[in-house]
């Protein structure tokens, strides 16, 4: 069909002659019919094939070409995204994994999909009010009179931010387990219906006591036959051509801010820049205020006291590690998204803004065209969102066969079942077991054990 209108078209800017013209009648009533098939089925998930390699090809393309990254400084691009690569990125399909607050992430995407910014859920409206931390849900009654702080004003559509297409998978552990979950499980899962893999490292994967994911024999960035890291996933990259792999820095935590984050983070960047990655910079977002003022480690000598109560009073240890900022999480320590919600909207806001690139939009200079078989008019396009399959049941809750021991090459396994964040991991030689319990009421997430 694209190359079919590419003939078209020049034929239309070529000379004709008698003989070329009554050629061109045939081949633009032919093209005519076609378009109206293809255009009349788009909606039917008829030409879901064809969608999806071009944009693919295009895509890996302009990825192979220069860095995109997407970071704080990105997040207000959100709101001046054309139409036509809103519309082509939420046709992208999309698989993204974490753990908490990667669920955090996905809940908050769901903001942007609401029938109005009133109906939106509670949890998409709740911000601070004053200078002691306090914070409620905001109505639209506040909205109306104009009280709403703006961190968590947005415009939704149930259509324009449609992102049915990109599915959220719950996983934890290690980075090497995670890596080897990713490239030998999850990812091969999803392949055949996705467009875009990416796996985050949340904060607990760099924690003080993480130095192993910087090693420079066993870590992330070596390549050892101990562990999985960035050369394992590179060659899982190298064999499927035509996805898209998009790098993610880590999430962050009051208290985590570390040096092992700071170190991971900084050669991710350096990682992302000279290999052309396209790089959603977590890290950097959830570390730099609404203002654009960085944020640092809670070792600061600064009390902290939340609305529930929870206290923190940690001396100033004279080093400043990037970690979230106290204006994206109510936790003295943790670093979920989903108390106030300032922070799950800006990183739900950067999600867009680097799918809008991947689907070829740039902020900065040429954007390249939007791939022939998407439909770019909203006055053409169907009034139900585009679904290229099925959904199919998320696996995620499902625990692996990996529990077996010696199939885990460090750090043990996590599984997430409803409220239960459980992990089971091998210490010096031992079996240790331990149970994350979160309550979650659709707007906290409070550790219980
Ligand atoms: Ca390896
Ligand atoms: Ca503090
Ligand atoms: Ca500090």
């Amino acid at each position: 069909m694209k190359r079919f209108k590419g003939k078209l078209g020049v034929l239309l800017y070529t000379p004709v002659n008698g003989f070329i013209a009554s050629a061109l009648i045939l081949v633009l009533a032919t093209s005519i019919s076609l378009f109206v098939y293809q255009k009349r089925n788009v909606g039917k998930g008829v030409n879901k094939g064809m969608s999806s390699s071009s944009v693919v090809t295009q895509d890996v393309l302009q990825a192979s070409q220069q860095p995109i990254v997407v970071d704080h400084n990105s997040v207000n691009l959100f709101e001046q995204i054309p139409d036509q690569y809103l519309s082509a990125a939420r046709n992208l399909r999309v698989m993204f994994s974490d753990r908490s607050v990667g669920q955090n992430i996905h809940e908050y995407l769901n903001c942007f999909s609401a029938l109005s910014w009133a109906t939106s859920s509670p949890s998409c409206r709740v911000a601070y009010y004053n200078s002691n931390w306090n914070f409620k849900t905001f109505s639209e009654r506040d909205r109306l009179a104009g009280t709403v702080p703006s961190s968590v004003l947005f415009t939704p559509d149930p259509i324009k931010y449609d992102r049915s297409n990109w599915k959220f998978v719950f996983r934890g552990g290690s980075f090497s387990y995670l890596t080897q979950d990713f490239i030998t499980s999850l990812a091969p899962q999803y392949l055949e219906i996705t467009d875009v893999l990416m796996y985050e490292f949340s904060y607990l994967n760099i924690r003080a006591t993480d130095t192993v994911i910087n090693d420079p024999v066993n870590g992330y960035w070596a390549n050892s036959t101990r562990n999985y890291d960035v050369n394992d996933y590179e060659n899982f990259i190298s064999a499927n051509p035509g996805k898209i792999f998009p790098f993610w820095t880590t999430s962050y935590a009051r208290s985590i801010g570390t040096e092992v984050g700071m170190q991971f983070n900084s050669t991710m960047r350096q990682y992302a820049i000279n290999n052309n990655k396209i790089l959603f910079d977590v890290a950097d977002i959830l570390s730099f205020t609404p203002d654009g003022e960085p944020c640092y480690d809670n070792r600061d000598g600064i009390a902290y006291t939340s609305q529930q109560g929870q206290y923190e009073n940690n001396p100033d240890d004279g080093v400043s590690y990037p970690a979230i900022c106290q204006d994206y999480t109510t936790e003295p320590d943790g670093g979920h998204l989903g108390s106030v919600s300032s922070g799950g909207l800006r990183v739900a806001k950067g999600f867009w803004v680097m799918m809008a690139q991947i689907a070829g939009w740039n902020p900065y200079g040429q954007s390249l065209p939007i791939p022939t078989t998407y439909y770019s008019d909203p006055s053409e396009s169907t009034p139900t969102p585009t679904r290229y399959y099925t959904p199919t049941p998320t696996p995620t809750r499902v625990p692996t066969a990996t529990l077996t021991p010696t199939s885990i090459p460090q750090g043990g396994v996590s599984i997430h079942v409803g409220d239960l964040d459980g992990k089971v991991n091998i210490v010096n030689g031992g079996w240790q077991a331990r149970v994350e319990v979160y309550v979650h009421n659709s707007m906290l997430w409070f550790p219980v054990l």
